[in-house]
């Protein structure tokens, strides 16, 4: 598949996708969410794919949704298409780990992309911010409530309504980030974890990831509920079985996926 906007490649178990706008920052438009979603389903129907790692450029992983194409939209078009909704909802859905590698800015509907994604480890030049208040609009792809989830009111309503940016440190300080590297480091270390993760039993690490997810929409009882159901259920694959062989007879597992 040829993409305009993305640079996309797959190696060890792990697919790349670099946003490639660098005329705009990056900026969110249809035809890259579009090709954002094409890459997303190629991965996903790729056995061989067991994470993606999702950057962009040293300057902007992305500076938001393309304020040039939204700009003259009605409220009609805006609805009738649910603008940018089909991306949102194909990005949360994807089964597989997304890990976000944020160097630059990652504002508006690039914080939120980052967001999405399953954990952000940023560069030390990263930038977060939601600055739609600026242009008299709201964030519209999650940032409302995932930046609240993640650094708490306060912060969030700061961000929000005053439109400045954070830095990576604070970024860190307040758990949107998982780690912060040297900008030097920023792929090595992205790349690193999400080989360790195609190195881990895809099926446990598709269920990790919907409990994890869990606990954003339930209640703690039915969570943890579900986490002991979903450990039991474990007990069904070859993985387990290798995974605590291995461990027992003092070896790397082997992991097969079954
Ligand atoms: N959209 C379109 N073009 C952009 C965007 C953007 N978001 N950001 C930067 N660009 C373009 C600039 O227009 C410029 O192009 P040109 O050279 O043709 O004028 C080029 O990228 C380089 O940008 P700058 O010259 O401005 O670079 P600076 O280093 O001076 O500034 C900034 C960098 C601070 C990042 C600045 O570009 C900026 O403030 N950008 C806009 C940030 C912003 O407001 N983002 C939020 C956008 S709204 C949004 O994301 C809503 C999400 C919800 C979508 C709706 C779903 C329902």
């Amino acid at each position: 598949m040829a993409y305009e906007t993305l640079l996309v490649s797959t190696q060890d178990g792990v697919t790349l996708i670099r946003l490639n706008r660098p005329e705009a920052l990056n900026a969110l438009n249809s035809q890259l969410l579009g090709e954002l979603c094409t890459a997303l389903d190629a991965a996903e129907a790729d056995d061989a794919v067991a994470c993606v790692v999702l950057t962009g450029s040293e300057r902007a992983f992305a500076a938001g949704a393309d304020i040039k194409e939204m700009s003259e939209k009605t409220y009609a078009q805006m609805f009738k298409s649910d603008f940018f909704g089909d991306a949102a909802r194909r990005i949360e859905q994807f089964r597989k780990p997304i890990v976000a590698a944020v160097a630059g800015y990652a504002l508006g509907g690039g914080c939120e992309l980052a967001m999405l994604c399953d954990f952000i480890i940023a560069a030390e030049t990263a930038k977060f911010g939601q600055p739609e208040i600026n242009l008299g609009v709201a964030p519209g792809i999650g940032g409302t409530q995932r930046l609240t989830r993640a650094v708490g009111k306060s912060k969030a309503m700061d961000m929000i309504l005053t439109g400045r940016m954070m830095d990576a440190a604070e970024a860190e300080r307040g758990g949107l980030v998982s780690r912060v590297v040297p900008a030097d480091k920023l792929m090595d270390e992205a790349m690193a974890a999400a080989a360790k993760i195609a190195s881990q039993s895809p099926l446990a690490v598709m269920m990790n990831k919907e409990l994890v997810d869990a606990a954003f929409e339930t209640t703690l009882a039915a969570g943890v509920t579900l986490e002991r159901r979903l450990f039991h259920s474990l007990f069904a694959f070859d993985d387990q079985k290798e995974g605590m062989a291995a461990f027992v007879e003092k070896r790397k597992p082997a992991f097969k996926g079954s």
